[in-house]
């Protein structure tokens, strides 16, 4: 007879909701902790002008959830966030959500083995198994600069959007152009008096097509659900998947230099003046950093309200930004779109496993998981979208779903009562561990430049694989490579 478990999921995000409704259908008793007042984790999170998903809509949805509403090839943020809500109500997982409940610690009883779970507010509750949805890219990261905080007019990072800053008509200070400036530069240009774009680091810019749904094409796509299916499991996005993660994982092959042939053309064709256009040409390998996809970013930037600076700042002064040739840039708004912590997860919550092991700890040289998902001494907690998993190669939604149906056979081990603990065995995580950062030295994510795809040895903390190998792995764990207990 099945054992019955209680589940903590951590996290209502995409992951966090897609265990919510794999855990509903099999009937399960489950709380996700919320720390928020809203579903949609990043969605709910970033909330900057020109947000958009740089997944084509009908391929960034749940298999079994395919949305007949979008209005456009690329959605943008606040559709995302109303596919995820409407997600929620179909699926009617809202009232299984405690919000308000940030998860501050985590710690493992080996007698009992279960987790007792602590929140901010200082109640606990006793958990079987612990899924970790807690999402990679959600603290932000301020720069190093000198008077940063002397600036008086306002100033915030871009996943704390100040809708009372002045931007329209106003002179617009941006630092950084990852996917995140590169978006609020097109959002902006038409609408500052001035927008001075910081640029460390100039992008490879991938251009798409992007093209709104008729209202015809909506009421086929609710018609026959078929449509959709043959755009997201069709060969023209999952074709450019496994082309683009076999072009990252063999960087001297055809299919990099066709990447980089074709981002180089756009930038060619596209921009006019010869000195932006030597300003904007990266000195580094395409999809090195993440690759850029965008239809309308060289326009923008070459609106006459933008300038492009590649100066280096001195520092922030009360008024502006001081390069350090002299040049100063007065500002009325200074925008920071300066990325994440990337190696933080779950953290700063307190996670401790068997015989004390801490996260911290265990995590000490880099954040690691067995496939991104379990980790040794930690028995019962399954991360999804945890740390080496394919972040930067293809869609978040598609690697959840494949992790969730891996963790979910761990699971079954639990429920059928083969034990009553199961992580996976030190020798095993150390030879995936090994085999992985040999692999991912050879990607693009390891071939010179920096980038959040790194960890602090300088390894890419990635899936150095192909899709189809993520596939096959996730298909079904081997369990050889765990301890049942
Ligand atoms: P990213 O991709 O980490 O980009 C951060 C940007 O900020 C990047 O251009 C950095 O330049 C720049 N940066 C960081 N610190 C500084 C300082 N001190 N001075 C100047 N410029 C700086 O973050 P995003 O938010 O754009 O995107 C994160 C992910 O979210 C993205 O990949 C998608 O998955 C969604 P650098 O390149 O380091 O020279």
């Amino acid at each position: 007879m099945d054992r019955k478990l209680r589940f903590a999921v951590i996290g209502a995000g995409m992951a966090g909701i897609l265990a919510a409704i794999k855990l509903k259908a099999r009937g399960e008793t489950f709380t996700v902790f919320e720390k928020t007042d809203r579903i949609g984790g990043t969605w709910r999170e970033n909330r900057y002008p020109g947000l958009t998903c740089d997944v084509p809509s009908h391929a960034y949805t749940y298999t079994f959830a395919p949305y007949a509403e979008w209005r456009a090839n690329y959605a943008t943020g606040a559709e995302v966030q109303g596919y995820f809500e409407h997600v929620v109500e179909t699926y009617g997982v809202h009232d299984d959500i405690r919000f308000h409940s940030e998860v501050t610690g985590l710690v493992w009883d080996e007698a009992q083995a279960h987790w007792t779970l602590t929140l901010a507010s200082g109640e606990a509750h006793v958990f079987d198994v612990v899924i970790c949805a807690s999402g990679v890219l959600h603290h932000p990261r301020l720069p190093d600069i000198a008077g940063l905080d002397s600036f008086a007019g306002a100033k915030f990072h871009t996943a704390r959007w100040d809708d009372s800053a002045p931007i329209d008509g106003a002179r617009v200070g941006l630092v950084g152009c990852g996917s995140t400036g590169v978006q609020i530069v097109t959002a902006l240009a038409s609408r500052v008096k001035k927008l001075v774009h910081f640029q460390r680091s100039p992008q490879w810019i991938m251009p798409v097509q992007q093209f709104a749904f008729s209202d015809e094409q909506r009421d086929a796509f609710r018609a026959d659900t078929g449509l959709i299916d043959a755009i997201r499991f069709g060969d023209e996005y999952l074709g450019n998947v496994k082309r683009f993660t076999d072009a990252i994982t063999h960087i001297d092959g055809p299919l990099m230099k066709a990447v980089e042939d074709i981002c180089l053309q756009n930038l060619e064709n596209s921009v006019r003046d010869p000195v932006l256009k030597e300003k904007l040409r990266p000195d580094y390998r395409a999809a090195c950093k993440r690759l850029i996809y965008s239809w309308s970013f060289y326009d923008a930037v070459q609106n006459p309200s933008v300038e492009v600076e590649t100066g280096r700042i001195e520092r922030i002064e009360p008024t502006g930004v001081r390069m350090t040739d002299g040049t100063f840039h007065e500002l009325d708004t200074l925008v920071l779109a300066t990325g994440f912590h990337a190696d933080r997860f779950i953290r700063p919550a307190g996670v401790t496993g068997q015989n004390g092991l801490t996260l911290d700890a265990f995590w000490a040289r880099r954040p690691t998981a067995h496939y991104a998902m379990t980790l040794p001494g930690f028995p019962n907690f399954f991360m999804l979208n945890g740390p080496t998993g394919p972040v930067g190669n293809f869609s978040l939604i598609d690697i959840a779903e494949r992790q969730w149906d891996y963790i979910d056979q761990l699971i079954d081990v639990l429920r059928q009562g083969e034990g009553r603990a199961v992580m996976p065995t030190t020798t095993a995580h150390a030879d995936y561990e090994e085999r992985r950062i040999a692999a991912a030295k050879t990607t693009i994510f390891g071939s010179g430049c920096s980038s959040w795809y790194l960890d602090a040895e300088g390894v890419p903390a990635s899936w150095p694989w192909s899709y189809d190998t993520f596939v096959e792995t996730m298909s079904k764990p081997k369990l050889e490579e765990f301890a049942i207990a």
